[in-house]
């Protein structure tokens, strides 16, 4: 499992659970100084993405880019997959893929949380999982041209009526044969919406592509009240090597949640591999 940190490009999402904000070089280079393999960055649009420079400061601070994030679609533009215009579905596409293309050029797949949408007014339910399934189709092909897939987060209550748990993305998933995108499991959500988030995870295992590593509160893990312990030891148990990214307020700030956040993964990955010899140990010896 490798970890990731966030970094926000879009001013207007200054207060969203993003760690960095103040640009590309200061981000990589904290990111860098604790330890994390690779950075998530919130694109403010396709055309804008910085690929030269994220290329350079990925490649001088032996760093990847773990995704990047569509948001701002949204955020800014009031985009969104569901919506009953047309030509606002459209546009929303349009904006993903300036997305999907600028990370497929620094090795990385798109998020697709917010750009989801919802379904309300003249778009039934029904009717907006079609157009869900049909974007997905569209975009998850535009990604593999990169060799890359695209991610999908099922996000709580509060931010879409689609879907809210990981076991019903994954059978939308199934049913609309979308093989190319996988799930994104955010910790925050799950902490409102699953009953168990680790037992979440194993079911969906085979469809796993991301986790954003948030604690109950959406502060670093270990400032709040989730148990990472059960969370991780199913990840290692599924054989899940992707990544952990804190998608995390900066509080109390930027530099301490990103740096309690690496510290709490190296903890609670310490503490499982314990746990697991341990317990290899009493089956032999019993
Ligand atoms: C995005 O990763 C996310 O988790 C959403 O809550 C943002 O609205
Ligand atoms: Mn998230």
């Amino acid at each position: 499992m490798k970890s990731a940190v966030t970094i926000c490009l879009l001013p207007e999402a200054r207060q969203g659970p993003f760690v960095f904000h103040d640009g590309l070089a200061a981000a990589c280079q904290v990111a860098a100084q604790l330890g994390y393999d690779a950075v998530e960055v919130l694109a403010a649009s396709g055309q804008t993405f910085p690929v030269t420079e994220l290329q350079r400061l990925l490649a001088a601070h032996g760093l990847q880019l773990a995704a990047v994030g569509t948001g701002a679609g949204w955020i800014k533009h009031k985009l969104h997959l569901c919506h009953q215009q047309a030509s606002v579905r459209t546009e929303a596409a349009d904006f993903i893929t300036g997305i999907i293309d600028a990370a497929g050029a620094c090795g990385a797949p798109a998020i697709i949380g917010s750009m989801q949408g919802c379904f309300a007014g003249a778009v039934s339910r029904d009717k907006a999982l079609d157009l869900l399934a049909d974007s997905l189709a569209t975009l998850s092909d535009k990604a593999s041209r990169h060799g890359q897939t695209l991610l999908y987060e099922p996000l709580n209550r509060y931010e879409t009526n689609l879907f809210n748990r990981q076991a019903d993305a994954a059978d939308f998933l199934k049913q609309r044969s979308l093989h190319n995108v996988r799930l994104l499991c955010d910790l925050f959500h799950m902490n409102i919406e699953e009953a168990d988030s680790a037992a979440a995870i194993r079911a969906v295992a085979p469809h796993i592509g991301h986790v954003h590593w948030a604690d109950s509160n959406r502060q670093a893990m270990g400032l709040g009240h989730t148990d990472p312990r059960p969370v991780i030891a199913c990840l290692r148990e599924i054989g899940y090597h992707g990544y952990l990214s804190a998608e995390i307020f900066p509080l109390p700030t930027a530099a301490s949640a990103a740096q309690t956040s690496i510290e709490s993964l190296r903890k609670v990955i310490t503490v499982v591999t314990a746990i697991t010899a341990i317990t290899a140990v009493t089956a032999i010896t019993t």
